[in-house]
């Protein structure tokens, strides 16, 4: 086999068949497949079934009954599936024209790249499909601020953001990806430096139903965006950051209130404590709540730290400035740092850490492996 055609489908019944026609009349000479990866609720499944029966090439269908990872983890899934290492990825409302797959083919079989990116971006490409003028904004906004943060990745790529793309899946470390949410050929690009050409092309309008794109996609896009370049790390202290501020701006309402000082600092402290647990259960953690112990458990292992963290700190300031002489800004810039890295590093240790039945073999190896690994690992949401 030449070429797997992967598509992913969420509710495109109405487009099957127009689809399928197109590709088979496009791909006409090459050994090619079709996977369907579908997590559709409507009759997609029962369609591409019916269409197989009579089409001109191979047609695979899985269907997922969870939609781990969305469109991204659908892709990576057709790409394990798949039965040639050469995969296409091409969207099924035929907003991506089938008849350019075999120029997306031919640039890659000259052999000097791994992905073949379709651009609507690039001399020739368009993006008049795209729905409305916010939509063209978005898109064109979001392609300008990921290729800034990506200026050396993404240096040959003017459409980080396509869906339709050629790629050899023996470059793709699926292990190292979270698929989650549209922006997969990102995800790929981002991860490790890979050899990119670019084929122009005219993006359409939808043949038929609606964009699944969303507001909640476009959130998802940005937090992905920043995990991405910057790892689960930086989510955590983009977190610390902003509960900083609120906590002084508590004390300054609660002092301009005529309440004590220390009395606001203490509730300002264990708002914000609480605050930012919520936070980092829904964007740092989450992906390791299912494995850890319950919430209530790790809200008060948290909790417990925070405090103890924010007694011993004290002292410790008040130690500097009086034996060792640093100033009181400086003192407390310095253990708030380490009092971050400590958080952290107990945080993805202690309160997120699996539950794992019996003894582990080597404590002090298992700690610094899996410390290793959690500083490392992409924040993503
Ligand atoms: N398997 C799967 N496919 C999806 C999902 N969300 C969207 N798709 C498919 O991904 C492709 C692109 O989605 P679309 O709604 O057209 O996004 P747009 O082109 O950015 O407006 C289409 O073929 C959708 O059916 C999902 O959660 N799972
Ligand atoms: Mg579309």
């Amino acid at each position: 086999m030449q070429l797997s055609i992967v598509v992913p489908t969420f509710n495109e019944a109405p487009n099957v068949a127009e689809f399928v026609r197109r590709i088979a009349d496009a791909v006409r000479g090459i050994d090619a497949e079709i996977l369907f990866v579908d997590d559709s609720t409507d009759a997609t499944p029962d369609v591409v079934r019916e269409v197989a029966a009579t089409a001109a090439l191979p047609i695979r269908l899985i269907h997922r009954d969870e939609r781990t990872g969305g469109l991204g983890g659908a892709v990576i899934e057709g790409f394990a599936a798949a039965a040639a290492d050469t995969c296409l990825v091409i969207d099924a409302d035929l907003q991506h024209p089938p008849e350019k797959i075999p120029e997306l083919l031919a640039r890659f079989e000259r052999g000097d790249v791994d992905v073949v990116v379709a651009s609507r971006y690039a001399g020739g490409g368009t993006a008049t499909g795209l729905a409305d003028r916010t939509r063209v904004l978005v898109s064109k906004a979001s392609t300008g601020l990921t290729r800034s943060m990506f200026p050396i990745r993404l240096r040959d790529v003017s459409d980080p953001m396509t869906g339709f793309f050629l790629v050899d899946r023996r470059v793709v470390d699926s292990a190292a990806l979270r698929p989650r949410g549209f922006k997969i050929l990102l995800e790929i690009l981002a991860r490790r430096p890979l050899r990119v050409a670019e084929v122009p092309f005219d993006f359409a309008a939808r043949h038929s139903g609606e964009s699944k794109a969303s507001l909640r996609q476009g959130i998802h896009f940005v937090t992905q965006l920043t995990a991405l370049r910057f790892g689960k790390m930086s989510l955590y202290a983009v977190i610390g950051a902003l509960g900083a501020v609120v906590n002084v701006a508590i004390v300054w309402a609660l002092t301009q209130l005529g309440m004590g000082y220390i009395f606001a600092a203490i509730i300002a402290a264990e708002t914000t404590i609480v605050g930012n647990f919520l936070l980092q259960e829904r964007f740092v953690f989450h992906d390791m709540r299912d494995a850890a112990s319950g919430t209530w458990v790790r809200f008060a292992k948290s909790f417990a730290f925070n405090n103890a963290e924010a007694l011993i700190r004290i002292p410790i300031i008040a130690l500097m400035v009086e034996s060792w002489h640093f100033s009181a800004v400086v003192a407390t810039a310095l253990t708030l740092i380490v009092a971050f890295v400590v958080r952290f590093v107990f945080h993805s240790l202690v309160v997120y850490a699996p539950r794992k039945p019996g003894a582990r073999p080597s404590r002090a190896r298992d700690f610094v492996e899996e410390l290793d690994e959690q500083a490392m690992s992409p924040g993503e949401l």
